[in-house]
C-alpha cells in the first residue's frame, strides 16, 4: 500500500507515491483512469480504497477495480505532483451496481450469487415472482426473450444465461482471474464444466422439477433419477485427483454445479459409498462464508416447494 493521508471532505486530498510524477503534467486537469498507466492504475486502486475505508467505512462496493472494470470515470485533479484531489460528488456509487433479476429459488441465479459475493461485486436485486408469471410480461420480455432468471442488466446491457453472466461478472469486475483463469488451458477446462453444467446437469434437473413444478407430477421417474445419478459419475471423474471441480482452485465452474446440485440431491442423493469425491466437495462448497446467503436458503425454498408437491 502507498502512503495515504486521507483527509475527508468534499474533496479528499491523498499522498501519492513518487512514481506518480512520471504522469506528464496536466495540472488542475480532470482526468479520466483509463488515461492512466497499468502502475499508477493500480496504485490508484489501493489509494482509492483507502479513501472508501475513510470515507464510507468498509461496507462500501463496489470495489475501486469494478469502478475502473465499469468504464466509469472516477475524476480527480493533480494539483501538484505530490497529490491527488478526489470529486467527491463525481464517483456514484448507487447507479454502478449491476441490476439482477433473479428469484432465489432458481439454481442458475444462485450460481451468480456466489459468483458476485465470492468476487465482492454488489449487485442491485430485483425479485422476479416466476410464479406469478412475471418473467413473461412485455416489459422482461424486452430485456430477455427467453424469458429466463437470471438476467443481468450492466448499465444498460442485457445479458441472460448464467454461465455467461458469471464470465462476464468475473472479467468486468473480478479483483483477479482466479475464478476463471486467463491461462488457455485452465479456462478450457472451467469452460467444459460449463458446458456440462448448461448441457448435460441443468437438463437432466429440469427434467425432474419441470414437471413437478409445471404439470403437477407427485413421483421423479426411475428413469430420470438414474440420467442424473450418470451425471453424478462424471462428476466424480472430473474430481479424480483435484480439490474443486475444474482443478485445484475454486472457479465458477464450483459456483454452477453445486448451485445445480444443492437442492436436487435431496431427491437423487449422492451416494457417499459411490460419489465419495463428490460428497467431499460438495461438503467443501458449503464451508464457503457466504454459501448460506447465497445459495443455502435458496435452495431450502425449492426443496421445501418440491417436497410439499412430492407424494
Ligand atoms: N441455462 C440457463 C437456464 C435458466 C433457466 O432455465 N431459468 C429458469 C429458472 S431455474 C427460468 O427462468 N425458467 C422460466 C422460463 O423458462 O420461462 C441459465 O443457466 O441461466
Amino acid at each position: 500500500m502507498p502512503d495515504t493521508n486521507v483527509n475527508v471532505s468534499d474533496r479528499v486530498t491523498l499522498q501519492l507515491p513518487p512514481f506518480w510524477s512520471e504522469q506528464p503534467k496536466k495540472a488542475k486537469q480532470l482526468l479520466k483512469f483509463e488515461e492512466l498507466s497499468d502502475r499508477q492504475q493500480a496504485s490508484f486502486c489501493d489509494i482509492f480504497e483507502a479513501w472508501k475505508r475513510k470515507a464510507f467505512g468498509f461496507t462500501i462496493s463496489p470495489t475501486s477495480e469494478s469502478i475502473r472494470c465499469a468504464g466509469t470515470y472516477i475524476l480527480y485533479s493533480i494539483p501538484n505532483e505530490s497529490e491527488i484531489k478526489f470529486v467527491r460528488d463525481s464517483v456514484h456509487f448507487n447507479k454502478m451496481a449491476p441490476k439482477l433479476y433473479y428469484n432465489e429459488v432458481s439454481p442458475p441465479v444462485r450460481s451468480v450469487l456466489l459468483t458476485a459475493k465470492a468476487i465482492g461485486l454488489e449487485l442491485d436485486l430485483e425479485q422476479i415472482n416466476l410464479f406469478a408469471g412475471e418473467h413473461l410480461k412485455p416489459e422482461y420480455l424486452k430485456i430477455n426473450p427467453q424469458h429466463t432468471v437470471p438476467t443481468l442488466d450492466d448499465d444498460g446491457y442485457y445479458l441472460w444465461d448464467s454461465h455467461a453472466i458469471n464470465k462476464y461478472i468475473c472479467e468486468k469486475y473480478g479483483q483477479n482471474d482466479s475464478l476463471y483463469p486467463k491461462d488457455l488451458h485452465k479456462r478450457g477446462t472451467v469452460d467444459q464444466r460449463l458446458f456440462f453444467n448448461a448441457g448435460i446437469i441443468q437438463p437432466r434437473v429440469g427434467a425432474i422439477v419441470g414437471p413437478i413444478i409445471r404439470q403437477g407430477a407427485t413421483s421423479i421417474p426411475k428413469e430420470n433419477a438414474d440420467n442424473l445419478a450418470a451425471a453424478y459419475d462424471f462428476l466424480e471423474t472430473f474430481l479424480e485427483g483435484h480439490e474443486y471441480i475444474a482443478g485445484d482452485s475454486l472457479t465458477i465452474a464450483d459456483m454452477s454445479i453445486i448451485a445445480s446440485l444443492s437442492g436436487i440431491v435431496h431427491f437423487v442423493p449422492v451416494a457417499q459409498n459411490k460419489h465419495p469425491k463428490l460428497s467431499k466437495w460438495m461438503n467443501k462448497m458449503q464451508q464457503l462464508p457466504y454459501y448460506v446467503e447465497a445459495n443455502q436458503v435458496g435452495t431450502d425454498k425449492l426443496v421445501g416447494f418440491l417436497q410439499s408437491k412430492l407424494a
